[in-house]
């Protein structure tokens, strides 16, 4: 082995991380998901959980890490109640999801998931702010600016207006969480 395979192989990281994606029915979570998963969807449907867990490997090759993601997605809200405590557990962050053409789902971020998010993570978890749908354009109700001041209210790591229509941001949503992630654990990429 070469001094610089040798350094290659010191030098690479592995992470696996845990994250839930949120926000009430429609919004496009799943949506969301698929469209990151670009048909590699690799699902582990549980049906009596009431959560889909999708994995799905990160990799930074500028910083040689690389992150598996455990994604876990609400399977239909009715059993939501019943595992939440399952649901949060272990987990490092969030994607908070809202409709921009909802204004209920971008209350409810606030009055519902953060407030669940924060009472049952016992460290500190971090979380991106999401509006979706984006293309529907002519219904949107949600301006931009209120997005972006909601997100600085809450503490947000970061605020995206994203379409899983059009496949816009998406990439980029995701990755502002896992770099934020990373940081918090102090790990510099
Ligand atoms: P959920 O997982 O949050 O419940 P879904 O939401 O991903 O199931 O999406 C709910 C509906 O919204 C779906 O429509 C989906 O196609 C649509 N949707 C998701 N994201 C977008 C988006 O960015 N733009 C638009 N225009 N529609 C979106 P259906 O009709 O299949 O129920
Ligand atoms: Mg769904």
């Amino acid at each position: 082995m070469s001094t610089e395979e040798a350094k290659e192989l010191e030098e690479f990281r592995e992470f696996v991380y845990k994250i839930v994606i949120l926000g009430e029915s429609a919004v496009g979570k799943t949506s969301l998901l698929n469209r990151f998963c670009e048909g590699i969807f690799n699902e582990d449907y549980k049906p009596t959980l009431g959560a889909n867990i999708i994995r799905k490997d990160v990799n930074l090759e500028e910083s040689n890490t690389k992150i598996r993601l455990i994604m876990w997605d609400l399977a239909g809200q009715e059993k939501y109640n019943v595992i939440r405590s399952m649901y949060f557990q272990g987990c490092e962050g969030a994607l908070f999801v809202y409709d921009v053409t909802r204004y209920n789902t971008f209350d409810s971020v606030k009055t519902r998931w953060l407030r669940d998010f924060k009472k049952y993570i016992r460290k500190e978890g971090v979380y991106v702010l999401i509006g979706n749908k984006t293309d529907l354009a002519d219904e949107r109700v949600v301006p931009t600016e209120k997005g972006k001041d909601l997100a600085e209210k809450i503490n947000a790591s970061h605020f995206i207006e994203t379409s899983a229509k059009l496949g816009e941001n998406i990439e980029d949503a995701f990755l502002l969480l896992v770099k934020q992630i990373l940081s918090n654990h102090g790990v510099i990429v």
